[in-house]
């Protein structure tokens, strides 16, 4: 069983609803529960500026599975939400990435945790602070509270809370537990 944290983002066709939805049905992945769930935030796009603001937010999950099943249940729910991409670094309708799978170190073609633009995003960082303030990121345990001076402040400003976490809001009752 791993710890492992999730980042979403969304700027197309509803992205609040998009991210709402996600972690619904990320819940509802077998083998994956959500232990923690950010605020919803609205943030400037990182890269091409002509499109929408993004919604970001983070959870915090437990999970049996390994890293690449992980990844590959994530880009199912992905698709689930007709992801289109329409350009690198374009608009998009569900980004679901691992920001931090326990403290591992994995660098595969498919996949890259932690994730390395972590540390220079607000919307990644900012909603992370919110749920885990104490967070000791891999690989030498900085402590995730040390990078908030360090992000750009024309961002910090663009990240607002658009919804409240109000923890995680979606009943777990009736699903078989992880252990
Ligand atoms: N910018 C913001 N603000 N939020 C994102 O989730 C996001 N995701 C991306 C790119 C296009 C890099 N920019 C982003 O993939």
């Amino acid at each position: 069983m791993t710890e492992a944290v999730i980042g979403l983002g969304s700027n197309l066709d509803n992205p609040e609803q998009q991210v709402l939805q996600a972690l619904k049905e990320l819940d509802g992945i077998p083998g994956i529960r959500i232990l923690k769930t950010s605020s919803l935030y609205s943030s400037v796009p990182v890269g091409p500026q002509d499109q929408p603001d993004f919604v970001n937010a983070v959870a915090l999950v437990k999970t049996e599975l390994e890293p690449e099943p992980l990844l590959n249940a994530l880009q199912d729910l992905e698709n689930r939400h007709r992801r289109v991409r329409l350009r690198h670094w374009g608009p998009r309708t569900l980004d679901l990435d691992v920001l931090f799978f326990g403290k591992r170190i994995i660098d595969t073609p498919r996949l890259r945790v932690p994730h390395p633009e972590f540390r220079n995003r607000v919307f990644t960082v900012i909603p992370l602070l919110e749920i885990m303030p104490d967070f000791l990121m891999p690989p030498e345990n900085t402590p995730l509270r040390d990078l908030t001076g360090l992000l750009p402040e024309r961002d910090l400003r663009a990240l607002t809370i658009i919804r409240e976490s109000s923890r995680f809001p979606f009943s777990s009752a009736g699903k078989p537990d992880l252990h």
